[in-house]
């Protein structure tokens, strides 16, 4: 206080302070000051992380310091605590010592790494034998967002003949790849190769793993090869009944009963599960395959079953992948992209759940000019993934450079992140003009 001011107010003062600091006869006490990012805060404040990423973290450095003339105390344990209903959501890495002379400080950091999406509200509290700010208490705010997708303006698709160094050099916003090197499971990529390719040299990427949800591939860590020994697309005798004949079309692949539980677990829920060995290499999310097996098995598909429930099973069981990733292994940021089947459009749950789609053969087929009716059909629905602020992945199989160009400008004048490549997926391709960024 300043001498001049007359002695009422300094009573007033006096009586009505909240803090030993402005007191005029101070005694010998402690007093706690917080500074966040260098910020002085008073007690009953809030602090804001902001928007953070889930599964990534934010930290912020606080800065206690005794203002006073007495050892400052902090007699809390731990001396710095969070609480509140979000405060899993924040976290205190190392504690500050429970003794602060006069006139120094201590510093500690505060973590917010949001496990989910939305507000995340908690209480850090600081109890001291400060005579009037014994507690003293910050709220932390933050908000958990969704993985930020909107950067990306390219992607690669590649399943076969993976250079993995040409991957992490690659420009490329997102891959696409299968999880192993080989397709089986002893040459599977490791957590640390993974990692190269999302951190490599040519810039940060996504990298998701391919997985094929509608069909049974007879060179995965999950097949019998007594299931068909004669390889004649017919199981045999004693093959499990939830596995349907080969596809003609694509050697060692069968169709699949993609709602029978026996199928479902050995895509996901143990740790033995093909979904739980991706998430163990750290990919970003996973790109599933033959989503459109519900047209198979349902009303009028080629396999005569005509199941009614196909459709809707589907949707479940995507929606169970991702609830799986997402909430019971605690990745919310898991991206799932499913791949064709864009009727599913009509599911509002199905296109909110999913991180984005990606779809194949729109414009071309191979090279050949696909019907204006059906891709007028396809963009209807992927235009609703779209709207609902999805990614739309779209790779068409076009090789020849006139052909490429007008891909590219076909979707890119949509919004879609295009690349074109060659069928067998075995190769990095980068097109001319079209190089990533
Ligand atoms: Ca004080
Ligand atoms: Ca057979
Ligand atoms: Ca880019």
């Amino acid at each position: 206080m300043k001498p001049k001011h007359p002695l009422s107010w300094l009573l007033l003062i006096a009586l009505f302070s909240c803090d030993t600091k402005s007191s005029p006869d101070a005694e010998r006490v402690p007093d706690i000051s917080i500074q966040i990012s260098g910020r002085e805060i008073a007690s009953g404040e809030g602090y804001d992380f902001g928007s953070v990423e889930v599964d990534t973290e934010q930290e912020v450095i606080v800065s206690l310091r005794n203002t006073g003339s007495e050892n400052l105390e902090l007699t809390g344990n731990p001396p710095a605590a969070i609480g509140g209903a979000d405060a899993s959501h924040f976290a205190i890495p190392s504690q500050p010592a429970s003794s602060i002379s006069p006139g120094s400080s201590r510093d500690f950091a505060v973590v917010f790494a949001p496990l989910g999406l939305g507000a995340k509200t908690a209480a850090l509290s600081v109890v001291s034998n400060d005579p009037d700010e014994g507690v003293f208490t910050v709220t932390l705010r933050g908000i958990g967002s969704g993985p930020d997708l909107t950067s990306v303006d390219d992607f690669a698709y590649q399943l076969q003949n993976i250079s993995l160094t040409a991957l992490a050099g690659s420009a490329f916003d997102l891959a696409v790849i299968d999880y192993s090197r080989e397709g089986d499971d002893e040459t599977r990529f490791t957590a640390g190769e993974v990692s190269a390719v999302k951190h490599g040299s040519g810039g940060e990427k996504r990298v998701l793993a391919y997985m094929s949800i509608g069909e049974a591939e007879d060179y995965r860590f999950y097949w019998d090869s007594r299931w068909d020994k004669n390889h004649d697309g017919n199981p045999d005798p004693g093959a499990p009944s939830w596995l349907g004949p080969g596809n003609p079309e694509w050697e060692g692949n069968y169709k699949v009963k993609y709602w029978r539980p026996e199928w479902q677990a050995v895509i996901f829920g143990s740790a033995a599960s093909y979904l739980d060995k991706i998430m163990a290499a750290g990919f970003d999310g996973v790109y599933l395959d033959i989503i459109d097996a519900y047209e198979y098995w349902g009303p009028g598909g080629e396999s005569g079953l005509n199941r009614q429930s196909a459709e809707r099973e589907m949707v479940d069981f995507v929606k169970a992948i991702a609830h799986y990733a997402r909430v019971t292994k605690g990745k919310p940021g898991f991206a799932v992209f499913p791949q064709n089947g864009e009727g599913l459009s009509a599911h509002a749950d199905y296109v909110q759940t999913v991180t984005g789609i990606g779809k194949e053969d729109t414009w071309y087929n191979d090279n050949v000019r696909q019907s204006s009716s059906y891709t007028a059909e396809v963009i209807g629905n992927l235009d609703v993934f779209k709207a609902a602020g999805k990614l739309v992945l779209v790779v068409d199989y076009v090789t020849q450079k006139s052909k490429i160009d007008d891909f590219y400008a076909q979707a890119e004048a949509r919004g879609y992140v295009p690349y074109a490549t060659v069928r067998d997926l075995d190769r990095l391709t980068i097109n001319a003009g079209h190089e990533p960024d």
